[in-house]
């Protein structure tokens, strides 16, 4: 796992301020969605329905959204949304914003995918109904731990990110490293992302 740190600093996608990332344990026992999406429902990205609002928590998000009337945003292609004071995601909105984001990503192998994100404010991500990253405050931007997610049978799996924005920067970026695939991190690519609009 050392081997993948150094590879991800030299690559510039990491700026690590306090102690490298630390890889957690192995993910198992995802369960990919069943039936498989049929190929011609499925449309590129992310859906996205997002909640304005001020949240502290990613865990607010569920009872927000259970009350309120939320707002469907353009999908999303790739979380690769480093944006400083911009947009948050497909929102419209600069500040003060909370996206449920569902779909489905593929994994085209099985075996050892190693997943990280980069998250301000908030992220709680879950694929095939199993927790993969979970970041839920308010932070700077910050990497997560290197996640080990063991892959049995290759195919579409449910997605589904929570994440907030309060103020000032944001940031949202999900990167992998298939099995096999030598050291690199790189972005999780438009083309493993599909959603049911
Ligand atoms: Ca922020």
């Amino acid at each position: 796992m050392r081997i993948l740190i150094a590879t991800f600093v030299a690559a510039g996608l990491m700026a690590f301020t306090a102690a490298p990332a630390l890889a957690a344990d192995p993910v198992t026992g995802l369960v990919k969605a069943d039936p498989q999406p049929a190929a011609e429902s499925l449309n590129p990205g992310l859906g996205v329905t997002y909640y304005a609002g001020v949240f502290n928590s990613t865990d607010e998000i569920p009872g927000w959204a259970e009350y309120k009337k939320g707002k469907k945003g353009e999908p999303i292609l790739m979380l690769d949304y480093n944006v400083g004071d911009g947009e948050v995601l497909t929102s419209g909105r600069v500040d003060e914003v909370a996206a449920d984001i569902r779909g489905f990503i593929r994994f085209d192998t099985a075996g050892t995918y190693v997943m990280a994100m980069q998250s301000n404010d908030g992220v709680d991500l879950t694929i095939g109904g199993k927790s993969i990253i979970k970041d839920t405050e308010v932070h700077a931007d910050r990497f997560s731990e290197l996640v080990p997610v063991e892959i049995t049978e290759p195919g579409w799996y449910p997605f589904h990110l929570l994440y907030f924005e309060k103020r000032v920067t944001s940031t949202v970026e999900l990167f992998w490293n298939p099995p096999g695939d030598g050291g690199t991190m790189d972005f999780v690519p438009a083309e493993a992302f599909a959603h049911i609009p």
